[in-house]
């Protein structure tokens, strides 16, 4: 069995789910919140067995589009802190950060 923590954009999540529950899937949404931008975001937690990993990564791949945004950062791009005067800049955000674990053990109790 695996568990997919997938990170994406709120925008993205709401088909997301609806399409992840129709193909028989089981997730559960947390509101998060990105640690660059300090902006609201979604984590899914799918488990499933193994042979069904693929499945769930193209549906998320399939609904999860990458949007640009224009951000005054709260902490520097590479150099000082002393020196750092914000400006905007231009950042990818998503499609969806995933991450794919193993679980050593699943239970309904
Ligand atoms: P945030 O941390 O708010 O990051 C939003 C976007 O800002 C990132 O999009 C990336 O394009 C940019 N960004 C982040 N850190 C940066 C930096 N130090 N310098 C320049 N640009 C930077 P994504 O990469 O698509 O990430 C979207 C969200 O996924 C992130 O929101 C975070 O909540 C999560 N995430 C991404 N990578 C992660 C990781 N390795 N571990 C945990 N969560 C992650």
């Amino acid at each position: 069995m695996k568990l997919i923590i997938a990170v994406v954009q709120d925008q993205d999540a709401g088909r997301l789910l609806e399409k992840l529950v129709a193909a028989g899937h089981r997730a559960t949404r947390l509101a998060t919140t990105g640690g660059f931008l300090r902006q609201g975001n979604t984590t899914l937690l799918i488990g499933m067995e193994d042979e069904k990993v693929e499945d769930v990564l193209k549906l998320i791949e399939e609904t999860c589009r990458s949007r640009t945004q224009v951000v005054t950062p709260w902490v520097p791009l590479g150099g000082s802190v002393d020196s750092y005067v914000p400006y905007p800049v231009e950042v990818a955000v998503g499609g969806a950060t995933v991450f794919v674990l193993p679980v050593e053990d699943f239970r309904k109790l």
